[in-house]
């Protein structure tokens, strides 16, 4: 029988959203190492850039991008993980963007920043990630710097280790709360919004030594959530005979606003300076149609800073956030007046209302894997 291939590793963190949604989508697939030959050979040459996430079809397709493989098969399944009613999906598509941008402070200084508890582990899984041969523990350590640099990329600094665990835990409590009620975001099957989430909830901060012993001693139902999300069936025993759908009427619980309150904290601020950063950025380079938008400003040291309960964050301005944030203005703006004002009135309550119409000059596409402006 044909089958897909997920190009990735297990300590990537958007490797395992994708896994996850093809682990509950039924797929049949193996996993290959990016330190396969084949990767380097066959890939990335249509890949066009070295990340992972990449699927290959049973075609011969080469998907590169975590949200575009999720795309793939969303498509063609009647969008069987993408909730119908309006808050549901604003709120499936926030988690998104919320799990692939918004929590990558406290899953790279979980992982980076201490180094006795983790070191030894992440030297394995770089180390094994590298293909045998000359210079194999220089290469690893020359990645393992890369993604320490990546971490003061996103926003950590010598100085704010406090203040990112403070929200983190806050975070983490609020969201334990909610999944000791029940055992997905939106109830008894996982939407978009779980797969996002769980990138930075698996391999960084629900794996790796430091941050999974305050996972499984502080959020013992955010453990359990990320051990179902990477479970074929519901993997909800706990809650006995939980329906496989969506909670009824569109109803949004109060432990789940909270978590969203606590997320708007530092979400809302970033994407307000990274708009104005890469609109800035935009208004003097003005690409021609077609340009690769891909973490473009992030290598070319532009960056947004913002306040954060008193302190300064300077992080890379990501045009990614605003290609993910796109779905959901795009969603909002097709409402129907009474459903905008249902939205907004959820919204409001959380301090999100901004992100329906924070965007920036140009919109963003995904064109042979590539981000690019329109
Ligand atoms: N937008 C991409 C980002 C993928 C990504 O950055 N993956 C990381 C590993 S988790 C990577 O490959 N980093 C290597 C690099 O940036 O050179 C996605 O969602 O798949």
């Amino acid at each position: 029988m044909s089958t897909y291939t997920l190009y990735g590793v297990p300590h990537s963190l958007y490797t395992g959203r994708a896994r996850s949604y093809l682990i509950k989508n039924g797929v049949l697939f193996q996993e290959v190492s990016c330190g396969h030959e084949s990767f380097k050979a066959d890939i990335v040459p249509k890949a066009k850039l070295a990340t992972i996430p990449v699927l290959l079809t049973p075609q011969q397709e080469v998907i590169r991008d975590g949200a575009a493989i999720i795309e793939y098969f969303e498509s063609r399944n009647g969008r069987r993980f993408n909730p119908k009613t309006p808050k549901h999906r604003l709120i499936s598509t926030l988690f998104d963007v919320v799990g692939a941008e918004g929590l990558l402070r406290p899953a790279m200084h979980y992982r980076w920043n201490f180094p006795d508890e983790n070191v030894e582990f992440l030297n394995y899984h770089f180390l094994n990630a590298q293909p045998q041969g000359p210079h194999r523990q220089a290469k690893t350590d020359h990645m393992m710097n890369k993604m320490r640099f990546a971490a003061r990329m996103f926003g950590m600094s010598d100085t704010n280790h406090a203040l990112v665990e403070g929200l983190y835990i806050e975070f983490l409590r609020a969201l334990d709360e909610h999944l000791s009620t029940v055992p997905y975001l939106l109830g008894g099957r996982p939407c978009i919004g779980d797969f996002g989430l769980l990138a930075p909830l698996f391999a960084h901060l629900g794996r790796d030594p430091k941050p999974l012993a305050i996972m499984q001693r502080e959020a013992i139902h955010v453990y359990r959530w990320v051990e179902r999300m990477n479970s074929a069936q519901q993997d909800a025993p706990e809650f006995f005979e939980t329906a496989e759908t969506y909670f009824d009427n569109d109803w949004v619980p109060d432990t789940l606003v909270k978590v969203l309150r606590i997320i708007s904290e530092d979400f809302v601020p970033e994407t307000a300076a990274a708009a104005a950063a890469i609109n800035q950025w935009l208004g003097e380079n003005n690409p021609v149609p077609g340009t690769g938008a891909a973490r473009y400003l992030g290598k070319n040291d532009s960056s947004a800073s913002f306040v954060l309960r008193g302190e300064n964050i300077t992080a890379g301005a990501q045009p990614y956030r605003f290609y993910l944030l796109q779905r959901l203005q795009d969603f909002y703006t097709e409402l129907s007046v009474e459903n905008k004002c249902a939205s907004d009135k959820l919204f409001l309550s959380c301090g999100l209302e901004s992100l329906f119409t924070l965007k920036l000059e140009r919109r963003l596409a995904q064109r042979d894997n590539l981000e690019v402006w329109l």
